[in-house]
C-alpha cells in the first residue's frame, strides 16, 4: 500500500490530533502550509498570525523530532498557490500520492471545501469531550437548549469535582460567588513572556512586512508558540492566577487586562494544550487544599460546559447560523472598534487592549464591545468578522455562537435565555473605567449621559414585543412602560442624536 499525505492545519497542532494517531511514519508525508487564503478571510491581527505561523513552525520541528516525514510550504516559497486545495495538489504530486487524509477543520466554510475533495479521507476531530453528532442528538427536539444541562452531563462524564454522584460542595454551579469588582491595588499576576527565539523572530519579521496594515500591535510579542511554553504559562496560571480567578472572573480594570485570568484559548485552541488535562491540573489544585472551589469549578465550567457547549451548537446550526439576525439589527460597525478613537472610556480601553495584545477577556467581549453593539444595532455578521479578526483565539467555531448567540442574541434566544444587554451601571460596577470617561456614568439622560444608559433604555422600547415575552426581561420592559410620555420621549430622542452621530 503507498503511503498518504496527512494534512495538518494551522489549529491541529496536537500530537494526537486523529490524522497523525492513524499515521505511518515510514509510509506517510505530513503537509503544513502557510497560505494567504487562511491569513486573509478575515483581516487578522498581526499577533494572531505570527502566533499561528510560529507555532505551526515550531511543531513541524517536533513532528520531525518525533519520526514523521513533514513537507511545509511557508508563505514566502514562491510556488505557493495560496491556498490549502492548491497546496494539497502539489504535494500530492511532487510525492506521488493519490491519497490524503485530514481531521475535520473547525470552520465550515473549510469542511465544505474539504468534502468536495474526492481524494481526501476525513477524519473527526476527537479533541473535544463532546462529538458533533452527538450533541446534535442532545440538542434536537428539547424545548429550551440551556447550557447548565449540557455542563452536567459533562461533569457526570468525565467525573471532574464529582463526589459519589454528586457535585462537590453539593452544588453544580458556584457562579453566584465569582461576580466581585477588584480594586487596582490587588496584587495581580502578569501572564508569563516567552522570548521570541530564531524561529519565531523570523515569523515576526514575515508578518511585519506582508501585512503592515493589519489590525495590531505586533512589537512586545511573548507569547507561548510551543507546547512546553504553553504548559509553562497554564502552569503559572495555576499557582499564581487560579485562587483568584472564580471571584474576580467578571471584573475589569484599567491597565490590567489579564487580572486573574489564564490567557491560554490561543494555545489551547491551536491544540498545544488539551483541555482535559488542563481540568484535571484544576481539579488537583482544589483537592490539594491550594485554591477555592468556587474558582475551580468555574474554571472548569468554561472549558467542559461552555467550549464544549458553543461548540455543539455551531456544528448543529452551521450552515446558515452565521447570517441569523434575529434583532434586525442593521448599522455599520463603528471606526472605533478598529482605532479606539471615542469619548467611552470603557471601549476605548477595551479596543487598546485588543489591539496590543489580541486579547480581552470574556466580560469586556460579552458586557463592553459586545453590549455597545447590540444596544446600538450594529449588524451581527460584522461584528462577528471583528471578532473572528481581533482575538488571538478566534476560530468561527468558538467565536460565532459567542458573539452572534451569546452577545448579540441575534439566533433569538437559541444559546442564552436572555440578552446581555446592559446599561452603565453594570460597567460602572464591574470596573474603574467611568471615573476617567468624558460621560457621566450616573446620567440617564442629556448632552453627558452615557451612552450606555441611551441606549439601553431606546434597546428596551425598540425590542419591547418581544422582550416583554422573555421572563429574565419583561422586569425591564414593566419599568419601561411606567416612564412618562415626556421621559419616554426623551429618552428615545437622545438615543437616536446619538445613533445618528454614530452612523
Ligand atoms: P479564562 O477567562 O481564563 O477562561 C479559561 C478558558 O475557558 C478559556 O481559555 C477558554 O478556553 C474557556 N472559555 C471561557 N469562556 C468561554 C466561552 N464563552 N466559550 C468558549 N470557551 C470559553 N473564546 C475563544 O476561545 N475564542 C473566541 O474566538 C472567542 N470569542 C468570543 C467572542 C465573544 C463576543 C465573547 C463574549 C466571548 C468569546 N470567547 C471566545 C470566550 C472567552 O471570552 C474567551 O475564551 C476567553 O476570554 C479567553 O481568555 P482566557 O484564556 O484568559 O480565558
Ligand atoms: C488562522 C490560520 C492562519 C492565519 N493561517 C493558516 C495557514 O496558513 N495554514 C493553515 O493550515 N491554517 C492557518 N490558520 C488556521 C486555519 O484558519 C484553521 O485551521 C481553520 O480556520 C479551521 O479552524
Ligand atoms: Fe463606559 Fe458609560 Fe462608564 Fe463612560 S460612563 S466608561 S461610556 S459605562
Amino acid at each position: 500500500m503507498t503511503g498518504r499525505l496527512i494534512l495538518i492545519l494551522g489549529d491541529q497542532l496536537s500530537m494526537t490530533v486523529a490524522s497523525l494517531a492513524g499515521g505511518d511514519r515510514s509510509g506517510d508525508v505530513v503537509l503544513m502550509a502557510e497560505v494567504l487564503a487562511e491569513a486573509q478571510y478575515v483581516p487578522h491581527h498581526k499577533r494572531k498570525i505570527a502566533l499561528v505561523f510560529a507555532a505551526m513552525r515550531h511543531f513541524r520541528d517536533e513532528l520531525i523530532a518525533d519520526g514523521w516525514r513533514v513537507d511545509y510550504v511557508r508563505l514566502d516559497d514562491p510556488e505557493n498557490s495560496g491556498t490549502l486545495g492548491g497546496e494539497v495538489r502539489r504535494a500530492m504530486a511532487r510525492h506521488g500520492l493519490s491519497r490524503v487524509v485530514v481531521t475535520e477543520p473547525g470552520e465550515w466554510r473549510l469542511l465544505a471545501e474539504m468534502r468536495s475533495w474526492d481524494f481526501a479521507e476525513l477524519l473527526p476531530d476527537g479533541r473535544f469531550l463532546a462529538d458533533r453528532l452527538g450533541f446534535a442528538a442532545w440538542a434536537e427536539g428539547r424545548k429550551g437548549l440551556r447550557m447548565e444541562h449540557f455542563y452536567r452531563l459533562m461533569r457526570r462524564k468525565t467525573g471532574l469535582l464529582i463526589e459519589g454522584d454528586q457535585p462537590a460542595g453539593g452544588r453544580w454551579n458556584f457562579d453566584s460567588d465569582n461576580r466581585k469588582p477588584a480594586a487596582a491595588e490587588l496584587s495581580m499576576p502578569r501572564p508569563p513572556r516567552f522570548a521570541p527565539d530564531a524561529i519565531t523572530r523570523e515569523v515576526l519579521e514575515l508578518v511585519a512586512e506582508r501585512f503592515p496594515d493589519n489590525f495590531g500591535v505586533l512589537e512586545g510579542f511573548a507569547m507561548a508558540v510551543t507546547r512546553a511554553d504553553a504548559e509553562a504559562a497554564f502552569a503559572h496560571f495555576l499557582h499564581h492566577g487560579l485562587a483568584q480567578f472564580g471571584t474576580y472572573q467578571d471584573a475589569m480594570l484599567l491597565e490590567q487586562p489579564f487580572l486573574f485570568h489564564a490567557f491560554i484559548a490561543p494555545q489551547l485552541n491551536l491544540g498545544l494544550l488539551d483541555p482535559l488535562d488542563l481540568c484535571r491540573k484544576v481539579e488537583a489544585e482544589w483537592r490539594g487544599g491550594r485554591v477555592p472551589l468556587n474558582s475551580a469549578e468555574g474554571f472548569i465550567r468554561q472549558i467542559i460546559g461552555w467550549r464544549e457547549f458553543v461548540r455543539g451548537i455551531y456544528w448543529w446550526r452551521m450552515p446558515g447560523y452565521d447570517r441569523e439576525n434575529a434583532l434586525d439589527a442593521r448599522c455599520p460597525l463603528p471606526a472605533f472598534y478598529w482605532t479606539g478613537k471615542t469619548e467611552m472610556a470603557c471601549i476605548r480601553a477595551c479596543v487598546e487592549q485588543t489591539r496590543d495584545h489580541a486579547y480581552a477577556h470574556h466580560i469586556q467581549r460579552l458586557m463592553v464591545t459586545g453590549n455597545f453593539a447590540l444596544l446600538a444595532g450594529i449588524d451581527p455578521h460584522e461584528l462577528h468578522e471583528w471578532y473572528l479578526a481581533v482575538y488571538a483565539d478566534a476560530y468561527e467555531w468558538v467565536e460565532l455562537p459567542n458573539t452572534l448567540g451569546m452577545s448579540q442574541f441575534a439566533d433569538g434566544g437559541l444559546l442564552a435565555s436572555k440578552p446581555y444587554a446592559a446599561s452603565g451601571a453594570y460597567i460602572n460596577r464591574m470596573s474603574n473605567y467611568c471615573s476617567g470617561c468624558a460621560h457621566d456614568v450616573k446620567a440617564k439622560a442629556g448632552p453627558r449621559a452615557c451612552p450606555f444608559n441611551l441606549l439601553y433604555w431606546d434597546f428596551i422600547a425598540r425590542h419591547r414585543d418581544r422582550l416583554v415575552r422573555n421572563p429574565r426581561m419583561v422586569q425591564m420592559v414593566r419599568t419601561w412602560d411606567r416612564f412618562t410620555d415626556e421621559k419616554q420621549a426623551q429618552l428615545r430622542r437622545d438615543a437616536g442624536r446619538f445613533l445618528d452621530r454614530l452612523g
